[in-house]
């Protein structure tokens, strides 16, 4: 995007602030290309130690990712933007009602990037208009672009123990964008650390997956599990993620920062009323179009049906609600084997030793998908273990 007329860099630079902001931006600060040298090292650190797991984008992107001006090299400043989500009550409520499904709250509304990607080429390409003769590109999340380490060098926030970035005014819940622009903006401060001596966002993880402050195990992490990996959910995880069927919020939560946060003033980011506590019996019943239909334009249809269900299998054998019985026995016979595994070990968990193995002694016999036929042999052994 290009065109208009020339601006004086101080002119501009309130210009992009008004603009962001009547955009509905709740945070905007500039920084520069080279602004986050030590970038480049912490995600080799985190590639080599395997924490991105089968997340093989993130080190096939490595040189674009590590260094921003790789990606573009023309770009001379980098527009940060943040967007308040915050939810209007306690994320964490949800997690004891054990007959209900926790959706993270990023996914209970509008999917985010197609909100911010809107708005971030609305504000790109008046900004072009204004300043005339330079370029500008936009970016949010998927792009290979460190958007938290550049956030905090705008002084947007820092990142927290918890690695994502932690805003003195919002909390933990901004949604990130970048724009790149080949005009020469006056770069802001960056924001230090106000972690101190907390730790609460590593205490509370329910899968210990933090290596260490600042560091983040994606293999061990729920919103991995549920959403990046595409296979079954290793059994270690499954008691642990609860009722966490779509991301996970505990350690954005528990952060102490959020006690100035707001709720999202974005009427797209508000919390739709069906996925604030849905039932797990009703879940469990979906069909591919019935799928499609409850998450069409949430983050959620992402990851398919087969992958969903899945996950809210895990959480109904976390649920010891026995009324879930019949509808984990009639996944038994769905079409993937990622459904039928899940509904082994829920059904492992939801019932008797005697019933499980008259169950098995039907349903496993004409099962011929080896992940699953391993389901049946694991949950088996542990019925025999536990008699
Ligand atoms: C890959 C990814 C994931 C992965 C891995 C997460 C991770 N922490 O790396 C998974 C699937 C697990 C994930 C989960 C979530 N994600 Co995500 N994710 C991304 C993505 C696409 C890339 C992040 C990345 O580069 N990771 C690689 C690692 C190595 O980089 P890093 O996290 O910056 O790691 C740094 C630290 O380790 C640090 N470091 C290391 N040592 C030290 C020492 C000190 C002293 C310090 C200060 C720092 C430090 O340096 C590293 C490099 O900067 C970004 C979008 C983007 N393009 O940036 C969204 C993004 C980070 N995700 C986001 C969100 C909302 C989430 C979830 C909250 C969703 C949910 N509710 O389930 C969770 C949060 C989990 C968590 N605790 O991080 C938001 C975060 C917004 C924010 N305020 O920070 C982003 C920015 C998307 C967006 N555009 O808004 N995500
Ligand atoms: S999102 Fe959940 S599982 Fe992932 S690191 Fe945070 S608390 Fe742990
Ligand atoms: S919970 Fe504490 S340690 Fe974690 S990000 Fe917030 S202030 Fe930092």
């Amino acid at each position: 995007m290009s065109g208009g007329s020339p601006d004086d860099p101080t002119k501009l630079r309130l210009f992009i602030d008004g603009e962001a902001k009547r955009l509905g931006f709740s945070s905007v600060a500039v920084t520069r290309p080279d602004a986050i040298p030590q970038a480049r090292e912490r995600l080799a650190e985190a590639l080599l130690a395997g924490h991105h797991g089968t997340m093989e984008w993130l080190a096939e992107t490595f040189e674009r990712r590590a260094a921003p001006g790789g990606l573009w090299p023309e770009a001379k400043s980098i527009v940060m933007l943040g967007m308040n989500y915050g939810p209007d009550s306690d994320p964490l409520g949800i997690l004891t009602r054990r007959d209900r499904a926790a959706i993270s709250v990023y996914a209970q509304h509008r999917d985010y990037h197609d909100v911010i990607k809107g708005r971030l080429k609305e504000l790109a390409g008046k900004i072009a208009a204004r300043a005339g003769g330079g370029d500008v590109k936009v970016f949010v999340d998927t792009a290979p672009v460190m958007e938290k380490p550049l956030a905090q060098a705008a002084g947007i926030g820092w990142q927290g123990k918890h690695t994502n970035l932690v805003s003195r005014e919002f909390g933990s819940w901004l949604f990130l964008g970048s724009i790149f622009t080949t005009f020469d903006l006056w770069a802001d401060e960056a924001e230090v650390d106000h972690c101190g001596t907390c730790r609460a966002c590593l205490d509370i993880c329910p899968t210990n997956a933090f290596p260490a402050p600042y560091r983040l195990d994606a293999r061990r992490c729920i919103s991995y599990l549920t959403i990046e990996n595409k296979g079954p959910i290793p059994h270690e995880f499954r008691v642990a993620m609860g009722n966490r069927i779509y991301g996970c919020d505990d350690c954005l939560a528990a952060c102490p920062w959020n006690k100035f946060a707001a709720a999202a003033s974005e009427a797209k980011l508000v919390a739709r009323d069906d996925l604030k506590a849905p039932r797990l019996a009703d879940l469990l019943a979906l069909d591919d179009a019935a799928f499609r239909a409850l998450f069409s334009g949430s983050p959620v249809k992402r990851i398919g049906r087969d992958r969903f269900i899945r996950n809210v299998l895990i959480a109904a054998g976390n649920s010891g609600d026995v009324s879930l019985v019949g509808a984990c026995r009639d996944l038994l016979s769905d079409a993937s084997p990622l459904v039928r595994g899940g509904a082994v070990w829920a059904l492992s968990r939801l019932t008797d030793g005697v019933t499980f193995g008259q169950i098995a002694d039907t349903a496993s016999r004409s099962e011929a998908d080896p992940t699953v036929r391993a389901e049946w042999a694991s949950a088996s052994a542990e019925q025999e273990f536990a008699a």
